[in-house]
């Protein structure tokens, strides 16, 4: 699948770029502040090269949905304290998701985890104090209250126990067990698909999307977040550690069922086009000002890591 914008690379190698210079600004310098070496756990877990599509889905999704009013500058610096903070709240989970009461890996987007090279009880710490930061974050956009409260209210409620961390306790449940299909897809769901929902729906709320904006992001963004774990269970058995930056095998490892062991490799895939449609079909009202979520779906779907 090719990009419809020929820009598209540069401009998801500048949402890298920005969003990462948000977050190494508000991550505290291990030199200039006190715990040194938490500092220095929660800037390995968060400013390592991670692909951002989180940061991404937000301000495409922005973009998608700008409504007259406001200056725009000032709109963008909401959009990007919401990319941040989505993204200090991936981090967190990927810490977590890491430790040896978890999965229990050694690599993390292509580097030690933070617990292999900061001891367990600080890579719980880091990730524990990445979670305020998000929020924070979110209290810092400069746009209307209500629209703020909106905004937390839709990331407390995708990162907790009726969201990401609500998933990750089932999949915990069920390793070793294989479980139905409509119960995998519930469970990824909540486990992968929630934040990746939140981060679209983000977008649209502080962008101020219309009403007709916000069905059309919800249901693109309910496709996109079970798509992509769709692929990540694809690159699980068909990727390598080089590319993926992470220990591939692992899933059938530690018993885990996925998409590919549920469904077989082939029905994995066709289930992915079948998504890739509806998330296309989703953004049909928004127009042309849907490019990037256009590219985003695109680039989800045909990634190799
Ligand atoms: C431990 C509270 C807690 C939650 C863990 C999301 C999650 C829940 C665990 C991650 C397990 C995992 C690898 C799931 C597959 C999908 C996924 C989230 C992959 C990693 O996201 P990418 O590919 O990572 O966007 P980068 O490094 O590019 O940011």
């Amino acid at each position: 699948m090719t990009s419809a914008l020929p820009e598209f690379d540069g401009w998801l190698r500048a949402t890298v770029e920005r969003t990462t210079a948000v977050l190494d600004e508000l991550l505290p310098q291990p030199a200039e502040s006190d715990p040194v070496q938490l500092h220095a756990a929660m800037r390995h877990a968060v400013l390592g090269p991670g692909k951002r599509v989180r940061a991404a889905l937000v301000l495409a999704a922005g973009e998608a949905s700008r409504s007259a009013g406001g200056p725009p500058d000032v709109l963008d610096v909401a959009l990007d304290n919401a990319a941040a903070a989505v993204e200090l709240i991936h981090a967190y989970s990927l810490v977590h998701d890491d430790l040896p009461c978890m999965d229990d890996d050694d690599l993390r987007r292509g580097q030690p985890t933070v617990h292999r090279r900061y001891g367990e009880a600080l890579a719980m710490l880091a990730g524990d104090a990445l979670q305020p930061l998000a929020f924070a974050c979110l209290a810092q956009m400069p746009i209307a209250p209500a629209l703020v409260v909106q905004a937390v209210q839709l990331l407390a409620r995708a990162a907790g126990s009726q969201g990401m961390v609500g998933g990750q306790a089932i999949d915990c449940a069920h390793t070793g067990h294989a479980m139905s299909v409509a119960a995998l897809q519930q469970m990824h769901r909540m486990k992968t698909g929630a934040l990746l929902e939140a981060s679209v729906l983000l977008g649209g709320v502080v962008a101020g999307a219309s009403s007709t904006a916000r069905t059309g992001l919800e249901a693109y963004a309910l496709a996109m977040g079970l798509a992509f774990q769709v692929v990540d269970d694809i690159l699980d058995v068909t990727g390598n550690a080089d590319t993926l930056g992470k220990t591939p095998g692992k899933d059938a490892a530690l018993g885990k069922p996925t998409y590919v062991s549920t469904l077989g490799l082939a029905e994995s895939r066709s289930l992915l086009a079948s998504l890739h449609d509806q998330a296309q079909a989703a953004l049909l009202p928004l127009g042309p000002a849907a490019g990037r979520l256009r590219e985003l779906s695109d680039f989800i779907i045909g990634r190799s890591s």
